[in-house]
């Protein structure tokens, strides 16, 4: 495939754009080459300046459940837009929005719309303080919350891509009222809970991490920190940025059955259009104002063009997307293995649904640390070998994969075709 348009928008890009991005994870660092610049996505298909078809498990990082460009969001968007973008005062769309989340994720009684994830986890660990009156958060290795100071902390996702775990800027003030423990350690927790008794407001967490790779909750751990959390008196709120609306209508605290006592949500929420949300039963949500006297605002918060585009997606989200996710997330899977075992190719996928992540190790993944034992010089041959094949993965080793509804048996069939090829290479 040539991408001498991509590459030479990148140039040109680079002249005006800090590292000619808007998101680091999106320059193609830890797996070399120029990114690809796209011109237009149509349900499981991009098309990149070039003219290069590709089936996408990007998704935009989540968003695009329904696939790219359907009819119904866009429609909403159209509709809402010829009414005007944006007032700045409360609109019927906001209302209706948030019942259809209140509907869907069992611990939502109220709701605050945000216009990122990022702005969705900040504002929730600081209602979590002010509810608690405790200044301390626990976090997990390898679990990304977005670019909060109080986050960057042993942060996942493009900063673990980077391999620099903290980020500079970031103070010694902030950090110290951030503790960190490996992902799937309970006896950890436990132990810090313990150090710093009465100290913590909240424990947050992916509740299936999506930002180390893939790696699952191992049986008994939400179970355990929702104990530990309600006999301590911490908050547990699910970072279900990525997770929410994806492992099922609920999210990951629907489909394991745990009750969070705040969820943060983004991505899918506002199905491609910018959109975060934190939520919790209504004493929590008091808190903030203009009710309570935790502060939080946004100019754009609540937009009605994001609100419908959010709204058709949530309402396009019925069980038998879940039924269609799991089947082709389970072919895809079975698929890929009997590729890798041809290819003699050692890989460990971890799968949750219909978001994955192809690992170039033996495994076990479990937690950041073995994650990072993965051979990302590998993954990045795989990736750019699957390129040339036409398939769009997350340039990074380090990063879930997406399946969407617009995807087919078709797709998965093609997928699975490419990777026998690129595992040879990789
Ligand atoms: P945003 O601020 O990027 O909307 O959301 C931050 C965030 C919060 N929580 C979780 C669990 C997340 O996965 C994210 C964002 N995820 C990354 C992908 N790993 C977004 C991609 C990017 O940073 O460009």
């Amino acid at each position: 495939m040539k991408h001498e348009k991509s590459e030479e928008m990148f140039r040109k890009a680079q002249e005006v754009l800090a590292g000619g991005v808007n998101s680091p994870v999106r320059a193609f660092k830890s797996v070399g080459g120029a990114p690809v610049f796209f011109r237009e996505g149509r349900g499981a298909y991009l098309t990149d300046v070039d003219g290069n078809a590709y089936i996408d498990y990007v998704g935009s990082w989540g968003p695009m459940i329904l696939g790219h460009a359907h009819p119904d969001v866009v429609a909403a968007v159209v509709k809402q837009a010829v009414a005007g973008t944006s007032v700045g005062a409360p609109g019927e769309l906001e209302h209706v929005c948030a019942k259809k989340v209140i509907e869907m994720v069992p611990s939502v009684e109220k709701v605050r719309f945000v216009n990122s994830g990022t702005e969705a986890t900040m504002s929730a660990i600081r209602a979590a303080r002010g509810f608690t009156k405790r200044d301390k958060i626990l976090k997990f290795e390898g679990c990304y919350h977005g670019h909060g100071d109080s986050f960057l902390i042993a942060a996942g996702s493009g900063a673990l891509t980077f391999g620099v775990p903290d980020s500079a800027g970031v103070t010694r003030g902030v950090a110290q009222d951030t503790l960190t423990a490996p992902y799937n350690d309970l006896e950890a927790v436990k132990k810090i809970a313990k150090e710093n008794q009465g100290q913590i407001a909240a424990i947050i967490l992916e509740p299936v991490a999506g930002n180390m790779g893939v790696v699952a909750p191992a049986d008994g751990f939400l179970e355990g920190l929702r104990q530990l959390c309600t006999d301590e008196g911490i908050l547990l709120i699910f970072d279900e940025v990525m997770t929410g609306f994806r492992l099922s209508r609920g999210g990951a605290q629907m489909r394991y059955g745990i009750r969070p006592d705040m969820t943060t949500l983004g991505k899918i929420i506002g199905g491609g259009l910018p959109v975060g949300a934190y939520g919790a039963r209504s004493e929590i949500m008091n808190m903030v104002s203009p009710l309570g006297p935790v502060y939080q605002a946004g100019t754009l918060s609540g937009n009605p063009v994001a609100m419908a585009a959010g709204l058709a997606t949530l309402s396009g989200l019925d069980d038998g997307v879940y039924e269609r996710l799991e089947f082709l997330g389970l072919r895809l899977e079975i698929g890929l293995k009997e590729a890798a075992r041809h290819a003699g190719a050692s890989v460990t996928i971890n799968r949750v649904g219909s978001m994955f992540t192809v690992f170039f190790q033996d495994g076990p993944v479990t937690d950041l640390a073995s994650a990072k034992r993965s051979d990302t010089a590998r993954f990045a041959r795989f990736f750019h070998g699957m390129l040339d094949e036409g398939i769009y993965l997350p340039p990074s080793q380090f990063e879930a994969a997406f399946i969407s509804a617009a995807h087919g048996e078709k797709e998965i069939e093609r997928t699975v075709e490419a990777a026998a090829k690129a595992l040879k290479k990789a």
